[in-house]
């Protein structure tokens, strides 16, 4: 692990590149809920929208440019959190820098981007990339990996997932239910079985009238190298809330997240469990988790949880899948060597 990147007092500060949704959301996480860290910068392309952000964060200066705040002496580590296709030139700012960075997933949105990060990490020959794939970080997912990997249900057969928003915003467009949505099942599911996606098939049912310009929805096959295979639904503006299902069938019975919503009102003649509106709700809890792991490891001046590598997978598959849903075809995986830092312990 390299130097210590914390300040005199022991508090790593942290800039923050991007103060949309996640970045507001990252800021006040940074700032209110975890411990041993400060937003001493943030950025945004716009500048009023940075400064808005920064007034919840005490101290916190506005740079004009994602390069300044990277280049900053009081900013120790760097969380990414603008959009997509800025990432790359944000991280390898921060490799370049020597300084630790939390970049959204996806890491970036083509697997060439993505492996120049891995390489310039290998070049470097220790971890200070780690990508957000919060999910690692939920209890429900949790507890669902530690069921397979118990042997609770037998060897895991097939996995039923769906990832369904209410509804995304306006520059949500093309391809993005699966760069943006359903990299997170390519991420999830190779985690959960410890197995590597082979090939992909997406096909695409009668059009969800809300889809404007995004394909919507769509049923993503994955299958693994294991002989596993997985049904991915993504519906991107189904309008009734945020829902996130993942059920794995095994040998000999199947585990799966728990139903929506905590509670479950029995009224009226009616039963009605709440359901969260977006991300923002359901994964909170994995969101806190997630960066105070990252905030404890830069403080280091390393990383932890998901890899550059990771992030390059998951891209990789993205790539194959948008190839799928314009050809119809079953896409091969190819995958690079994988750099020794990465290597599976
Ligand atoms: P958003 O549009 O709300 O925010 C992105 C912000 O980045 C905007 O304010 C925009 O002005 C700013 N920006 C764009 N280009 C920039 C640049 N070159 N330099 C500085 N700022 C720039 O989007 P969002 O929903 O907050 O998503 C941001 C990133 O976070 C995306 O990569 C997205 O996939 C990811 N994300 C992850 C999760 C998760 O669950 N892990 C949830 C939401 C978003
Ligand atoms: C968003 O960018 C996220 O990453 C959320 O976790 C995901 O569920 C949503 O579909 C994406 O748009």
């Amino acid at each position: 692990m390299g130097s210590v990147t914390v300040d005199a007092t022991g508090v790593l500060r942290v800039g923050v590149i991007g103060t949309g949704m996640i970045g507001e959301d990252h800021v006040r996480r940074l700032t209110s809920t975890l411990s041993g860290c400060r937003v001493s910068a943030v950025t945004d392309v716009d500048a009023e929208r940075a400064r808005a952000v920064a007034d919840v964060a005490p101290g916190a200066r506005v740079h004009d440019s994602g390069e300044d705040l990277v280049r900053d002496g009081e900013v120790d580590a760097v969380v990414v959190a603008s959009w997509g296709a800025t990432h790359e030139q944000y991280v390898l700012a921060c490799l370049a820098a020597g300084k630790p960075v939390f970049c959204e997933k996806p890491l970036a949105p083509s697997a060439k981007e993505c492996l120049r990060i891995v390489e310039a990490e290998a070049a470097i020959g220790r971890r200070m990339v780690q990508v957000g794939f919060m999910r690692r970080y939920d209890t429900a997912f949790a507890q669902l990996k530690r069921a397979v990997d118990a042997g609770t249900i037998g060897a895991p057969l097939l996995v039923h997932c769906a990832h369904r928003n209410a509804s995304v915003p306006g520059h949500f467009v093309a391809d993005m239910a699966i760069t943006d949505s359903a990299v997170h099942e390519f991420d999830i599911v190779r985690w959960l079985l410890d197995d590597e996606i082979v090939a992909v098939r997406v096909l695409k049912p009668r059009a969800n009238g809300h889809g404007r310009d995004v394909q919507d929805p769509l049923l993503i096959l994955l299958e693994t190298a294991g002989g596993v295979l997985i049904d991915v639904e993504t519906s991107v503006n189904i309008q009734y809330g945020y829902d996130i299902r993942a059920e794995v069938v095994g040998e000999s019975g199947t585990v799966e997240l728990p139903q929506a919503g905590n509670v479950v009102v029995r009224q009226s003649g009616g039963v009605t469990a709440l359901i969260a509106m977006d991300w923002r709700d359901r994964f909170r809890q994995a969101y806190d988790v997630e960066l105070q792991a990252w905030v404890d490891a830069a403080a280091k001046g390393g990383a932890t949880g998901p890899t550059s590598w990771d992030g390059y997978v998951a891209t990789t598959i993205s790539e194959a899948a948008v190839w799928s849903m314009g050809t119809g075809s079953r896409v091969p995986i190819k995958l690079e060597d994988r750099p020794v830092l990465y290597a599976v312990s």
